[in-house]
């Protein structure tokens, strides 16, 4: 009988396992079945936007993150796809720092092109998964929302592909439970007109925090304050917006700081990140760990050491994105089929050791950059996923990080050149600041290509 390999997930990690597939099929490989299973009602992950917060039509917890508004926070030149680039999809260059809707559509052309989505079960939670020993199979239950039907099927191997921005991490701070206004996550988080003509607070200090930040000021709030634990953000913010230490407390509308000043604030948003939240899975299988780019226990950062036909991908913290899962997909898929030998667990869990070792050296996000970037080479240089130049792909992402230094607000006006194609991408037609509207039409109607 065929071997069987459920997928859990069809973000952009899901879905980079089912064109890894068939990319092998293409090329006359023998594959496995492959059947995966998204709680959503199409593919994309984060990238599908919903409106619905809290919990969806079904009682199902609302997996969408993004909010209106979201422009890619990096160049889209470092998470190109090596196998089908924007210039394949949108028929020309395009400007660097997409809005979601875009991103979305390019994601998704890429599997519509590979003929996979017949492989997907959409509206299917997986509720859990177990594995039994005698049998060497997992047995994986899942949830047809649209039947309401439970069922549970047999696998070989099962590759964990549900991302991990998505439950929220939410602390309270005293006076919470009196605070005279909105107090919410960054996972509910949709519309930053809401908070126009409003003075906003916002708790911690990485992307969620600048980012939701930058989307308040451009679309009218009065000032924002934003609060870190560890140390400040540092960007040249605009006249509305300051750092303070972390909120102590607060009382009716007034929020006091650690280093003792105080300030009047409307709503609070929560941009303390999120959890590994995995319930459909037992213990001895479950990944435990917080948001880093060396979690434990993976071989690979993809291959679960105590089971190794268990896989997991994406659950690294992220510079690199869409790539990275591709070269992870690519190598859990030669992993399955043979074509990639596992050492002992003793020899998997040194290897890991290393890694970590290195990791808990990094001491700024350039390091973490070229950690991640010797991370991807690695496991690209083990499959027939196309080779890219990975230097250079650190390389614009240390331009981005100088453009973020140089000019917060206007970072996303820069334009940058396509490692994959070599070709340079066009400068937007509208600065990020004044471009209100963040559709696919609105954002590809004029751009230019270079030099007209
Ligand atoms: P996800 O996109 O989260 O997809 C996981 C999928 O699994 C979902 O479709 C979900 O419905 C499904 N799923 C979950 N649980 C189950 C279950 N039990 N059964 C069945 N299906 C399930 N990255 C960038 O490169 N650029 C950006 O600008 C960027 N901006 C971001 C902004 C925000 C607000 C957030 C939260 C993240 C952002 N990211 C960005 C990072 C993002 O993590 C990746 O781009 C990408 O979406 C991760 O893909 P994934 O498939 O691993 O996870
Ligand atoms: P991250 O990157 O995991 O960051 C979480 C932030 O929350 C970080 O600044 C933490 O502070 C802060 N945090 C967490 N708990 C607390 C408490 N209790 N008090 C104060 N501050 C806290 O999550 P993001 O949502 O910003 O980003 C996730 C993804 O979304 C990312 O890939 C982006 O592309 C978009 P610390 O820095 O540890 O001091």
């Amino acid at each position: 009988m065929k071997k069987r390999v459920a997928v859990i997930g069809a973000g952009p990690s899901g879905t980079a396992v089912l064109r890894a597939f068939q990319s092998a099929a293409a090329k006359g490989a023998e594959i496995p079945e492959v059947v995966c299973y998204e709680k959503q009602d199409d593919w994309g992950g984060l990238w599908n936007y919903t409106w619905r917060t809290g919990l969806d039509e079904y009682g199902e917890p609302v997996h969408g993150s993004m909010y209106r508004y979201l422009w890619s926070n990096g160049p889209k030149e470092c998470l190109e796809f090596a196998d089908y680039t924007f210039e394949e999809h949108f028929g020309r260059p395009i400007a660097s720092y997409p809005p979601r809707a875009v991103l979305w559509d390019y994601i998704k052309g890429r599997v519509e092109k590979a003929g996979v989505r017949s492989w997907v079960r959409f509206r299917t939670p997986v509720r859990q998964v177990t594995y039994d020993e005698k049998s060497g199979k997992f047995t994986v239950t899942a949830h047809d929302q649209v039947k309401d039907h439970l069922s549970s099927e047999e696998f070989d191997h099962v590759i964990v592909a549900s991302g991990h921005f998505s439950v929220p991490n939410v602390p309270e701070f005293p006076g919470f439970r009196t605070f005279n206004g909105r107090i919410m996550h960054s996972h509910d988080f949709r519309d930053a007109v809401e908070f126009k003509g409003k003075d906003i607070l916002i708790i911690g200090r990485s992307y969620s925090a600048e980012d939701i930040g930058s989307q308040c000021y451009k679309y009218g709030a009065k000032s924002i304050t934003t609060s870190y634990r560890s140390k400040p953000m540092g960007f040249k913010w605009p006249a509305n917006w300051e750092e303070k230490p972390l909120l102590q407390r607060v009382e009716n509308k007034t929020a006091y700081f650690k280093d003792g000043t105080t300030k009047e604030i409307d709503a609070i948003i929560l941009c303390t990140g999120y959890l590994h939240h995995l319930p459909f899975l037992p213990d001895e299988l479950r990944l435990k760990t917080e948001n880093r780019l060396w979690p434990l226990n993976l071989y690979r950062g993809v291959v679960w050491e105590n089971n190794p036909k268990l896989h997991y991908i994406g659950m690294q913290d992220q510079f690199y994105t869409f790539n990275m899962f591709d070269a992870q997909a690519w190598y859990s898929r030669d992993v399955i089929l043979g074509r990639q030998k596992l050492p002992t667990l003793d020899e998997m869990r040194v290897n890991s050791a290393a890694w970590r070792a290195r990791e808990e050296k990094l001491e700024d996000a350039e390091q973490m950059i070229w950690f991640q970037g010797d991370y991807v080479k690695e496991l690209i240089d083990l499959t027939d996923y196309p080779k890219f130049d990975i230097e250079t792909v650190n390389k614009t992402f240390m331009e981005w990080e100088h453009h973020k230094a140089e000019n917060i607000m206007g970072f996303r006006n820069n334009s940058y050149r396509s490692i994959m194609t070599g070709n340079m991408s066009p400068k937007h037609h509208t600065p990020w600041l004044e471009a209100m509207d963040d559709s696919l039409e609105s954002y590809l109607n004029e751009s230019r290509v270079p030099g007209k």
